[in-house]
Order: C-alpha cells, then sequence, then structure tokens
C-alpha cells in the first residue's frame, strides 16, 4: 500500500472523510512521494477569529482545574490513539516509527504537565505599605492563542502551546505547516473526542485552520489574537515578530538553532558516539535542536571522526516504516536541494566531506548524512540547514571552544562532553554557553517537556513548554485591596480634598 493511501485509511479510521479532501493543498509523503489528494483550505479566516473571541469569552469563566480536565481527557484520547497518529506522523513527516512514537509520547507528557499546572497557576501576595491594604499578582487568562507549527514536530509543537493555553483560559487557532495538514487533521479529530466527553466547552475552543502562508500573515495581524506562538524558521520568525509587533501583541519564537557538542580530552567517547549519532542523524537532522557542529579537542579528533566515520558508513537509511531504519528521508525535495547546495558550498568554503552527502536514491528525499570537517565556521557553517550535516572544527584551547559555541547566530541548544568538573561547570556559567538549553554528557536533542525548551538570539528568545513557559500564555494582574476606612497614598503622597 502506498504510504498516502495508509495516510487516507487512518483518517478514515479517525472519523474524517471524504469532506477533508478537494481542496488545492496537494499533500505528498516523502516516504514514497505518493499522493493522497489535495486537503481543503480553511475559507472564513475571519470567522474563526470571531468564533475563537467568543470561545474565550465563556472559557475564561471555566475554573482553571476543570479547563485541566479537558486535557487531562485529551491525553486520554491520545493514549488510545497512539498507535494511529504515530503512524501517520510517519507517513506524513517521514519520521522513525520510534521517533513517531515518541513524538505523540512527547503529546502525552504535556498533557500531564498542563493537567497538574491547571492547580498550580500561583501568583503572589505582596506587601502592601499602607495600613489595611493587600497586594496581590494575579494570572489571569489572555485570550485566542494562535499557532504556528512547523512539519519536523507537526504534533507535538501544537500540544506543547495548546495544552497550556487551554488550562490558561485560552482558545487555540492552529495554523499547521503546509507540508503536514493530515497529522494536523487527526490531531484535531482526537481533541473532538476529547471534547465531546468534556461536554460543555465552547465551540471554536480550539480550531484548525488550513492554509498558505497569507492565511497565516493575515491571523497573525488580527489584533484579536493577544499571542502568537511560531515554529520555524528565522526568516519566517522575523516575519511573523514584524507583523506581531506593529499592533503591540505577544509573540513567543521557536525559531533555528545551530547546536554544538563540545568534546573535551576527558570525555567518554562511546557515549559521545552514540549522542553524536542520534542527535546528528535522527529526524534526518530536521530538528531545530539537532547537533550541526561538532567542536573536537585537536588531539581526539582523528580518532573521533574515525569512529563516527565506521558509525555513519553502517546507518540504515530508508523507509521510516522499516523497524531496523534509523534515518528516513527528508521532508521533500527542496530540502533536498537545500542538502546538496550546503555540501557544495561547505567544499568551496574549505570543507572536506569525510562520509556521507551522496543520495541514496538519486532524485529522491533520502540522502546519506554527511560529515564535513572545516577549517573553520566560514558562512555555512553559521547557517542553519535542516538536513543531517554535520560539521567538525578542533580547538586546542577550552575558552577557545566555548567562544565559537557562541559565535553563531543562534543560540537554542548546546551541549559538552567531559569528565572534568571544571569544563563543565564553567560550560554551565555566565560565561559559558550562551543558549537556551546547555547539557552536559547528553546530545543537544530530545528535550524533556518538563523544562521550559527555547533559545536566545536569532532562536527568539521564546520558551515553551515546561517550567513557567505557562506565564506567557497569561495575563499579569497586580491588584490593590484596601480593607481599610482610610485612603492614604502610597509614596507618602497628600491630596486632601
Ligand atoms: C524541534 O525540533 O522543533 O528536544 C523541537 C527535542 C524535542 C523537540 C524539538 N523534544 O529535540
Amino acid at each position: 500500500m502506498t504510504a498516502a493511501n495508509e495516510a487516507k485509511a487512518i483518517l478514515n479510521r479517525l472519523g474524517l472523510g471524504e469532506a477533508v479532501w478537494g481542496g488545492t493543498l496537494t499533500t505528498r509523503s516523502p516516504v514514497d512521494g505518493s499522493t493522497a489528494g489535495a486537503v481543503r483550505e480553511t475559507d472564513d479566516v475571519d470567522a474563526v477569529v470571531t468564533r475563537s473571541a467568543a470561545a474565550f469569552d465563556q472559557w475564561k469563566r471555566v475554573p482553571a482545574p476543570r479547563r485541566g480536565e479537558l486535557v487531562r481527557l485529551l491525553g486520554e484520547e491520545l493514549r488510545a490513539s497512539k498507535d494511529d497518529l504515530a503512524r501517520l506522523v510517519t507517513l506524513e513527516a517521514g519520521k522513525i516509527v520510534s521517533e513517531g512514537l515518541g513524538e505523540v509520547q512527547e503529546m502525552i507528557d504535556v498533557c500531564d504537565f498542563a493537567v497538574g499546572l491547571s492547580r498550580q497557576l500561583y501568583g503572589l501576595t505582596l506587601p502592601s505599605e499602607r495600613p489595611g491594604h493587600h497586594m496581590r499578582e494575579t494570572w489571569q487568562p489572555l485570550g485566542p492563542v494562535l499557532v504556528i507549527s512547523a512539519f519536523n514536530f507537526p504534533v507535538a509543537v501544537w500540544a506543547w502551546n495548546a495544552c497550556l493555553a487551554l488550562v490558561c483560559g485560552d482558545p487555540v487557532i492552529w495554523k499547521p505547516s503546509e507540508k503536514t495538514p493530515l497529522t494536523a487533521l487527526a490531531t484535531h479529530a482526537i481533541l473532538d473526542r476529547a471534547i465531546a466527553r468534556f461536554g460543555d466547552a465552547p465551540e471554536g475552543l480550539s480550531q484548525l485552520v488550513i492554509g498558505g502562508r497569507e492565511t497565516g500573515e493575515r491571523l497573525a495581524a488580527d489584533p484579536r489574537i493577544p499571542l502568537v506562538s511560531a515554529t520555524g524558521s528565522t526568516r519566517m520568525g522575523k516575519a511573523v515578530a514584524q507583523t506581531v509587533a506593529a499592533r503591540l501583541g505577544r509573540s513567543l519564537l521557536e525559531l533555528g538553532g545551530n547546536n554544538a557538542m563540545i568534546v573535551t580530552p576527558s570525555a567518554d567517547l562511546d557515549m559521545a558516539v552514540r549522542a553524536i549519532a542520534f542527535s546528528a542523524v535522527g529526524t534526518c537532522g530536521q530538528r531545530c535542536t539537532s547537533l550541526r557542529r561538532l567542536l573536537v579537542h585537536e588531539s581526539i579528533a582523528d580518532a573521533l571522526i574515525a569512529r563516527l566515520k565506521k558509525a555513519y558508513e553502517t546507518l540504515p537509511v530508508g523507509d521510516p516504516r522499516e523497524s531496523a531504519t534509523l534515518v528516513g528521508p527528508l521532508i521533500d525535495t527542496a530540502a533536498r536541494s537545500g542538502f546538496d547546495a550546503a555540501l557544495a558550498q561547505a567544499v568551496e568554503q574549505g570543507g572536506e566531506i569525510a562520509v556521507g552527502g551522496d543520495p541514496v536514491d538519486r532524485d529522491g528525499v533520502y540522502v546519506r548524512p554527511a560529515i564535513v570537517r572545516m577549517p573553520a565556521q566560514t558562512a555555512v557553517v553559521e547557517h542553519e540547514t535542516f538536513a543531517p550535516i554535520l560539521y567538525v572544527l578542533t580547538w586546542s584551547d577550552f575558552d577557545e571552544a566555548v567562544a565559537m559555541q557562541n559565535a553563531v547566530p543562534q543560540g537554542l541548544s548546546s551541549c559538552v562532553f567531559t569528565d572534568s568538573v571544571r569544563e563543565a561547570e564553567q560550560f554551565l556559567s555566565a560565561w559559558g554557553s550562551d543558549c537556551g538549553i546547555a547539557n552536559v554528557n547528553i546530545g543537544p536533542s530530545g528535550a524533556e517537556i518538563g523544562g521550559a525548551f527555547g533559545g536566545e538570539k536569532d532562536t527568539g528568545g521564546g520558551r515553551e513548554s515546561g517550567s513557567d513557559a505557562w506565564k506567557a500564555y497569561m495575563r499579569r494582574q497586580t491588584q490593590t485591596v484596601n480593607f481599610s476606612r482610610d485612603l492614604p497614598l502610597a509614596q507618602g503622597v497628600k491630596f486632601d480634598v
């Protein structure tokens, strides 16, 4: 069966019949290039926002723990449909089976996190300088949240945002990547089951908008949407940020990464090799946390590259549906062209391809992951190419390695492999890694949802999922209550009338 037909069968099973099809957004599986037809776009985007605003008026009145109940039910429905949704992620985004399942597990994890959060949206009480006064800080629902998501985590990123937004009292409008509308439709069908069981959720609490770039731009410009959470390229994020800032809206950006690993002479190389392989070639190098730069001490570079070469030469690249496969396809032929072009530029800029880079199918989207030794962090190294290319650079002094790690425009994830406490702690210090995520003896990808996820500089500065990332989805209100019979003014100001 073609990947597209299998995807169609899963959608049917989830209750999404012919109504989904007959539009102009052609879907194509990267697995075998098959197409199941064209998906129908959302035609009245304005009505979507109107419904969302109306839903907000009701949802903000529902107690937060009750809102959490909806997310708990979503978690149950996701557990029940885990295999189907994961399979669809494999068919539509090309992830290997284990990573497809991992993506849905990430959604389930964030549901659990958000359910707990629904009873922990803590504010503060503050001492007032005025007698008989209370001051407190309360977190209120914000309003409709627009989630713009990318193809590489076609469903988990929605869940990180939607689960938090829903417990925070905010309706959600989801504009998924044009490359992955089917997983979005399936996720929404699963959410609809949770909503049906919940009983009294307002209509339009969570809506899906299928469409292209202009649709996203129109939504981002709408002043009725106080928060736009966008995941994708730095170029897209800058455009969204400017549109949202022009109307003084809030944006939460999770953009490109250019993640490095520093390997020191004391590093456990067995562990390093495994961590490098997973983070550089996992998801075919299409995570924003993928390892792109390997900064190795000069004394161990040859030995490490030799070991990596061996591992890369036997990497099972191929159909992600097969259980032995570790590297599936790139998302489309444009990504393949990007891979080829970056390798050509790397060679022009003095790089030497140590392994990989050749196509597995000449006209298709399957490639052999590449390792390229670079003389310096040239222009191509500073750029995030969304494909499995690992640039290797060497250093002789640890300070120099940290400076190299920080010397790129992006600031998402980073890590060091070392057995030295001094090096590890320096890496995690104020003069260490400048990224939003910094790890020791773990690769840069595969973060858990409990921590705040996001990064600095060109990565956009947003934080999603864990820790106190929920605060971005709420409105902070400072409240002062006078329970005395006087009306003293702050700062001792006198104003008697
Ligand atoms: C992304 O690549 O857009 O840390 C997100 C990770 C995943 C999320 C990646 N938990 O790799």
